[in-house]
């Protein structure tokens, strides 16, 4: 139970309000809105997260698999959601790539021989359970990776053939510390979102570059960064097939840019990228850029990348202040 008041801070600013594709993409069937997968590791999947009450867009979330070093895959998740009550929310995969009603999202995503989707039993044991997203009552965020669920093909994969969705529940999920005990999950649920692929957008990613030319750029995941850079979004994907794109740090929505190149601190009129200080801007430790992109076509999809800012090393390096190692 949501807030009206809370809800419109999410729509107000009209970022998601002429985001009709995240609409279209939710009320298809799966298999039209999704593009076969041409490899097996580097997948990418979205989902537009809707108010259970309402169905109006609260935010969306990212999921990117990669191959570990062993060749396990794993998957980081980047969810962010307005217009949750103050504290923490449960977050899990459901078992079905429905949210009309809520309910019909199914138990939690638990394939195989022993699975088990009632959500309080076997809880937090379930393949698709996840951490809570952490809300001060206006932007909830999270973060996290699991290798219970793949994007891919196989026995964990959530494009099986009902798909999945991520349910964002009204309480907080105390994993179940006693075992079985009703709502010990989350309780009942808040927000919905069907998990979509994207294979068709891989040249859609946000780089960071030290140049206001935007030279030499890296992909921004996993990027070490200090001092000023310049974050944008890569010029590989056809620029001329975006119509806008709007950029959020952390969680909080940042800048919007309706012309390339796509600047994520804006760009001069000169044509140069505004510089993003760092050093002002974060703490050291890791933070996620994400970016809603409006393709021309009219459909929308997010990308997000994390990263590190280390600028004490940075300091040290410079003598600029005493190196406590010396
Ligand atoms: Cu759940």
């Amino acid at each position: 139970m949501y807030p009206v008041s809370s809800l419109s801070t999410f729509g107000s600013k009209s970022k998601f309000t002429n985001g009709l594709i995240a609409i279209t993409i939710l009320s298809l069937p799966l298999s039209s809105a999704v593009v076969s997968a041409d490899s097996a590791f580097s997948e990418k999947a979205i989902a537009v997260i809707k108010s259970c009450d309402s169905s109006e867009v609260m935010g969306f979330a990212t999921l990117k698999e990669r191959a570990s070093s062993e060749g396990v895959k794993k998957i980081d998740v980047y969810m962010q959601v307005d217009g949750l009550s103050f504290g923490n929310h449960a977050v899990h995969i459901h078992e079905t790539a429905s949210c009309m009603p809520c309910g019909s999202a199914g138990g939690h995503f638990d394939p195989g021989n022993f699975g088990m989707t009632n959500p309080d039993a076997n809880h937090p044991f379930h393949s698709g359970d996840l951490i809570n997203i952490e809300s001060d009552g206006a932007k909830g965020l999270m973060t996290t990776e699991t290798n219970r669920v793949t994007l891919s093909d196989g026995p964990l994969s959530l494009f099986d053939d009902d798909g999945s969705a991520f349910i964002v529940h009204d309480l907080e999920d105390s994993y179940c510390p006693d075992g079985e005990a009703a709502g010990c999950a989350g309780g009942s649920r808040a927000a919905c979102g069907i998990i979509t692929k994207v294979n068709t957008i891989d040249d859609l990613e946000l780089v960071v570059s030290r140049k206001d030319k935007r030279k030499d750029a890296v992909e921004l995941a996993d990027a070490e960064l200090e001092k000023d850079v310049f974050i944008f979004l890569s010029p590989k994907y056809p620029q001329d097939q975006i119509s806008k794109v709007t950029y959020y740090l952390n969680g909080n929505e940042y800048e919007t840019e309706t012309y390339p190149p796509y600047d994520f601190a804006g760009t001069k009129s000169s044509d140069k990228a505004k510089k993003f200080k760092t050093k002002d801007e974060l703490v050291d430790g890791t933070h996620t850029v994400a970016a809603e992109i409006e393709l021309s076509s009219g459909q929308s999809t997010f990308v997000s990348s994390s990263f590190t800012v280390d600028n004490e090393k940075d300091r040290f390096a410079n003598g600029r202040e005493n190196n406590p190692n010396n």
